[in-house]
């Protein structure tokens, strides 16, 4: 398929675009009236993500309103674990809770990569979001980081401590390693599906990188992301798939992330673009790094905030990739007014840079 703007992709593999290409995680969500009226209408988010045709209009949705760069698929990290068995369901006002967390050794032992068949509703909606994108910006397929899902899968819900999973590492390394390793493989299938049904580029979701400490994040997180990369086939069609790493937390490693074998890298609003590029010697493309709350602030604040981001990136030229992100994702109460003001200030604003 012919892109009508590849700039994102071009960005991604460090070539010349005219302006910095922006996309946003958790574009689609609930800060838009139409995304609550659907999620309403379907009743559960469960039933959202697995009905490809109310999955792909919610991915469309922000595309409809604001001058995006890329589409990203809407869907869930938790469709793998869901897969495995672990029993996902999302409660109102709570988060994610699985009904049989892998918590013990029984349960790990047991553990195996999913029959990817269970997971053909995100193919599914990757070919149906593909079509009626007609080419008009790349989709970013995705998944969580082995370590990130193991979060979930161990805690059995959001956590703020992390205390099973720590627990786990620090007593019963072994087992962990397992649940990373069948992870890892679980990810490389799925992943590798994604590209096959048509996405364009690849985002891994190591979001909760930033809580291990230095020696296990390489251990128990990078080394496992390493391995995807190496066996995500990253040709289709004559072209390259593209991989974004991000660890949120994750600025202290991008020396090491950065040849990891991705081609991009996430930051999050912790550092400095301009030693963010320093610090991966402009081996791999930045994408980053507003912190999502500017937008709860003023018209005035979210355009300096944007300036400031682009210029502390400084000239693009011919060899560096900035692809314009938020830290995180976007708050739930974020106004949907501001962020089309946004995507046109780094529009028009980021020309300078690019030569
Ligand atoms: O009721 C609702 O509408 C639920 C809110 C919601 C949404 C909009 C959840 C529940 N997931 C999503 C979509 C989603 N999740 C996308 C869609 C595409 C887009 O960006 O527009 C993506 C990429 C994700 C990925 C995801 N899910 C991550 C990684 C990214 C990140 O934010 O760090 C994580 C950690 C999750 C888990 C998750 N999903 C949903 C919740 C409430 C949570 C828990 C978050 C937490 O533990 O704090």
């Amino acid at each position: 398929m012919i892109l009508k703007n590849d700039y994102f992709l071009r960005s991604l593999l460090r070539k010349s675009v005219p302006y910095t290409p922006v996309w946003f995680m958790r574009q689609a969500g609930r800060y838009l009236p139409e995304y609550r009226k659907v999620r309403k209408q379907v009743g559960s988010f469960m039933n959202l993500v697995t009905n490809p045709e109310y999955a792909c209009k919610v991915t469309l949705q922000p595309l409809e309103r604001y001058p995006l760069d890329a589409a990203i698929l809407f869907s869930d990290i938790l469709t793998i674990p869901h897969a495995m068995g672990l029993g996902l369901n999302f409660l109102e006002n709570h988060g994610p809770i699985f009904s049989h967390p892998t918590n013990n050794e029984e349960s790990i032992i047991k553990l195996t990569v999913p029959d990817l068949n269970d997971l053909n509703y995100v193919f599914d909606t990757i070919r149906l979001v593909n079509k009626e994108l007609d080419g008009k910006v790349p989709l970013i397929g995705f998944s969580g980081s082995p370590w990130t899902l193991a979060c979930y899968m161990v805690e059995g819900q959001s956590s703020k401590e992390y205390k099973t999973i720590k627990t786990m590492l620090y007593s019963r390394p072994d087992l962990l390693h397992k649940i990373l390793e069948v992870n890892t493989e679980s990810i490389i299938q799925y992943l590798n599906s994604q590209i096959e049904a048509g996405v364009q580029a690849i985002m891994l979701f190591d979001s909760w990188g930033g809580i291990l400490s230095d020696e296990a994040f390489k251990v128990f997180s990078l080394d496992y992301n390493k391995k995807i990369f190496s066996k995500i086939n990253r040709q289709r069609n004559g072209n390259i798939i593209p991989i974004i790493h991000f660890t949120k937390g994750g600025a202290v490693w991008i020396k090491d992330i950065s040849s990891s074998g991705c081609d991009a890298i996430g930051v999050d609003w912790t550092i400095n673009l301009r030693e963010a590029r320093d610090k991966s010697l402009d081996s791999v493309a930045i994408q980053g790094n507003m912190d999502p709350m500017v937008l709860l602030g003023s018209h005035k604040s979210v355009i300096s905030e944007a300036r400031r981001i682009i210029d502390s990136f400084g000239m693009v030229g011919e060899s560096a990739g900035h692809i314009f992100n938020l830290g995180h994702g976007m708050n739930k109460d974020t106004p949907h007014e501001l962020v089309l003001d946004l995507v046109n200030e780094i529009h028009s604003y980021s020309r300078q840079y690019h030569v």
